[in-house]
């Protein structure tokens, strides 16, 4: 299996979920800074250039979301097995794709990317983004309840969103808050190099 990554958020859910599933894989580093993810050898695999991609077998994934769900419902651990469970999965990670994942990735870049090359985030973008993001944190808060994990045991649902949780405000989320920290310090998260 060959894991197209790079330090950045999205990739990170994929080796993040390999490391919790205990899968053995090969990380092919695609430097974004170097813009490597535009050569022609990337796109053939992952036509929006985008990171992260999967190859496993003779399947070919991209859309971290897509890898996610297709990890819990081909390898059979850290997934639900029953209607309710699944339900739920799948809302979750059409949530993070659809709504989540656009405000929180304002969060990053500006909090994260752009500071990392020396550059300022840009504060009014973030503040919009925030704006945009909070009725969906109030969704995670009602969907988490005062279970320790999203859906209650630990799942790949989590790893869809714990690494976007470092550069979101979470002050008014405490269960949030609680959930980040619980998600950061599994062995497997820390064996992932985050830089945030
Ligand atoms: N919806 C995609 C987003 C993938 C994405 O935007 N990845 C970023 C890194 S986190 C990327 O490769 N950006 C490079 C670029 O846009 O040129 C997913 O969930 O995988």
């Amino acid at each position: 299996m060959k894991l197209y990554w790079f330090w950045s958020t999205n990739p990170q859910k994929v080796r993040w979920a390999l490391e919790e599933l205990e899968l053995s894989y090969d990380l092919v580093e695609v430097d974004l800074v170097k813009r490597e993810n535009k050569q022609d050898w990337f796109r053939a695999i992952s036509p929006r250039c985008v990171v992260p991609a999967l190859e496993l077998d003779d399947v070919v994934l991209w859309e971290s979301d897509a890898i996610l769900t297709y990890l819990g419902e081909n390898f059979g651990s850290l997934w639900p097995s029953e209607p309710q469970g699944k339900a739920k999965a799948f809302r979750l990670m059409f949530l993070e794709a659809a709504a989540f994942q656009d405000p929180a990735s304002t969060h990053f870049f500006n909090r994260v990317v752009l500071p990392s090359i020396g550059k300022e985030g840009d504060s009014e973008r973030v503040a919009k983004a925030a704006k945009k993001l909070r009725p969906i944190l109030s969704v995670l808060v009602e969907e988490l309840g005062d279970q320790d994990y999203i859906l209650g045991d630990f799942s790949l649902v989590d790893c869809a969103f714990g690494p976007w949780l470092s550069s979101i405000d979470l002050d008014d989320f405490p269960t949030l808050a609680a959930w980040r920290d619980r998600l950061r310090s599994r062995p497997a998260f820390l064996r992932c190099d985050f830089r945030y």
